[in-house]
């Protein structure tokens, strides 16, 4: 895994093509929503990533919460989750999968020899809380690099150990399902979207969402999935559950989260 170049002309060029088509079709008269949803579109968000997006807030050290609140599911109760965990997680590994030319299993060891990235940032809940924590992981362009996106993938679909109850107050559909979550390439590729292994200096913990998560800084906390099992790239999510591309989101929830 190691000397791989891990910048966003890589991705692209893994992308084959997808910079071929410019910008200029934004003036037509098909609905912008059309629009965006063409391979075009795809173009088109890809290179307002190049373009360097807007960054999350960023803090200091003297600004962690002394107190991380933990949400959610806190501790996975799948055997398969509960197995790895008595492993400590050494039989543990993120496949990488979908529409990549290069399908791959990473161990923990294999994601913390990839280059790092570590980002003090605040997250926001949509309960109403927030807490600032230091994030240390492998940025997700790393990885997506690494395993060369094919033309035809738009999303990233994250797929997570745990089922979760839906709590009566958060509405909708409380059946219990699969959390999972999904994101476009503009966040996929942002450099603050990373795959997090460490809280505050150290492995992140069960309640956290060990042994990895999710850290994409510009959308609220239900984007941020916990438990990571498997990474997917996609044309659509639409055939995932309930369809709107999240646990959350199937339960009535945005799927940009935007904060
Ligand atoms: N797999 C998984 N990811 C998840 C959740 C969850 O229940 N399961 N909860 C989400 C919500 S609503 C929030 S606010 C954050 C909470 O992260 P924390 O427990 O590290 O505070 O995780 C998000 N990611
Ligand atoms: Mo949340």
């Amino acid at each position: 895994m190691s000397g791989i170049l891990l910048n966003r002309r890589n991705l692209i060029a893994a992308g084959g093509g997808l910079l071929l088509a410019g910008c200029d079709r934004l003036g037509r008269d098909a609905p912008l929503s059309d629009w965006l949803g063409s391979a075009e579109g795809l173009t088109y968000r890809v290179q307002r990533a190049l373009g360097g997006d807007r960054l999350a807030r960023e803090f200091t050290t003297a600004d962690i919460s002394p107190v991380f609140k933990a949400n959610g599911t806190l501790r996975p109760d799948t055997p398969e989750y509960l197995r790895l965990l008595e492993g400590g997680f050494a039989d543990w590994r993120l496949r990488i999968d979908g529409l990549v030319r290069r399908p791959l299993e990473l161990s923990l060891a294999q994601i913390r020899r990839l280059p790092q990235r570590t980002q003090i940032t605040r997250h926001d809940c949509v309960e109403g809380w927030s807490a600032i924590g230091q994030w240390t992981g492998v940025p997700l362009a790393a990885v997506l690099a690494a395993a060369g996106l094919q033309p035809g993938a738009r999303y990233i679909v994250f797929h997570c150990a745990d089922n979760l109850g839906g709590e009566a107050q958060k509405g909708g559909d409380q059946t219990r399902g699969r959390y999972y979550e999904s994101i476009d390439l503009a966040d996929a590729v942002h450099p603050q979207t990373i795959l997090a292994h460490s809280l505050n200096g150290a492995p992140i913990g069960v309640p956290h969402g060990a042994p990895l998560r999710l850290r994409v800084e510009r959308q609220l906390g239900y984007k941020h999935a916990k438990y990571l099992m498997r990474i997917e790239a996609v044309s659509s999510f639409a055939h995932y559950s309930g369809g709107k591309g999240g646990f959350w989101e199937d339960r009535g929830y945005e799927w940009y989260a935007g904060i």
